[in-house]
């Protein structure tokens, strides 16, 4: 994207929901080239009274317990119904290592070809909160181009799944029967954002198992909630037969219709304030990284605290008054 970016036409593209200017815009509020951001600040500031029809949904969970199985019989089902369905991926993994969700697409082989579908894999590299900044407005792009879903993939593990939990209707949590404890095996900050939890892997030998495990959980979640709260239901499915998975969304669809019309506004509302926040806590971080006077007293400090010379809240003095002489 060289040339200068032809903002009006990308809305129009985005309007006829091409997915070839989908894609551009996605890739355009991804970047971080001054040009490009000041672009995707237009193109967002278009988009942005035109988005908000999707239904947004988190799915979470460890590696491996089945979130792209389990997307790609949802999506499928979904679009089967006439929807157009968006995927987005937060991988904290390509946060650290530059790379980005490499099984995806192919654990999402029937909806990636699919053409009432549009999968992106998480954008690589930089912070978390920038990640959740592209994510949040790739969402943006989808609704405005008419999609009916977008359901956003995140690894259960980090701070990946609070991130997303801040930036959906509701959060679908799947794990996997274990013996013993069942709430062992699940943080306790997972259980405060869970809006629907389900039991995923529920096939052959393992749907008793299971059931169980549902069971259980179920039962130690009524004595987390209080009474009329939202108290998260708990099911079994198995993402790779399709089983349960329609119920999963019927309870996914039941936590909207709790919420209503205006406890949705509510939520977003607050959603988009706390993000208001994360976006300058974001920008405040990368002018630090690129402060001129950072960078001349950054290795002066710390051969200071690594030979004990001063203490941190010292050097934290003498690195944030760097910053502010520029
Ligand atoms: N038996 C069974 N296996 C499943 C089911 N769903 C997924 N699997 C298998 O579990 C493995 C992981 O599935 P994925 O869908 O890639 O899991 P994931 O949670 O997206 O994994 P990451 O993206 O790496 O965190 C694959 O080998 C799947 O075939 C299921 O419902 N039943
Ligand atoms: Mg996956």
């Amino acid at each position: 994207m060289a040339r200068p970016v032809d903002v009006a036409a990308l809305v129009d593209g985005i309007a006829a929901g091409r997915r070839a200017d989908v894609s551009r815009a996605i890739t355009l509020v991804e970047s971080s080239l001054p040009a490009h951001r000041d672009a995707a600040r237009e193109l967002l500031a278009i988009l942005t009274p035109r988005a908000g029809g999707a239904v947004r949904v988190g799915v979470s969970g460890v590696p491996g317990v089945g979130k792209s199985t389990f997307i790609e019989s949802l999506g499928t089902m979904l679009t089967g119904q006439g929807q157009q369905v968006g995927v987005l991926a937060v991988d904290p993994s390509s946060v650290r290592t530059g790379g980005s969700v490499l099984g995806d697409k192919t654990r999402m082989a029937q909806l990636a070809a699919d053409p009432a579908a549009y999968i992106r894999p998480s954008p690589s590299a930089g912070t978390l909160g920038g990640v959740a900044r592209a994510t949040t407005q790739a969402m943006i792009v989808l609704e405005a181009a008419g999609y009916d879903v977008v359901l956003v993939e995140t690894v259960g593990v980090g701070q990946s799944e609070v991130t997303v939990a801040g930036m959906v209707d509701t959060f679908l949590f799947l794990t996997l029967a274990r013996t013993g404890d069942q709430l062992q095996g699940i943080k306790k900050g997972i259980l405060e954002i869970a809006d629907v939890i389900a039991v995923n892997k529920a096939d052959g030998d393992r749907e008793v198992e299971a059931k169980g495990a549902a069971r259980e959980l179920a039962g130690a979640l009524r004595l987390v909630h209080g009474k009329g709260e939202w108290a998260p239901p708990v099911l079994t499915c198995a993402g790779l037969t399709g089983h349960g998975v329609d119920e999963v969304w019927a309870r996914v669809l039941a936590h909207g219709e709790h919420l209503g019309t205006e406890g949705l506004a509510h939520k977003r509302a607050v959603q988009q304030h706390e993000f208001t926040w994360a976006l300058v806590r974001d920008e405040l971080d990368q002018r630090l990284r690129r402060s001129p006077g950072v960078a001349r007293v950054r290795d002066e400090v710390r051969r200071a605290v690594l030979a004990g010379d001063i203490a941190a809240p010292e050097a934290a003095d003498r690195i944030v008054a760097a910053y502010d002489e520029g």
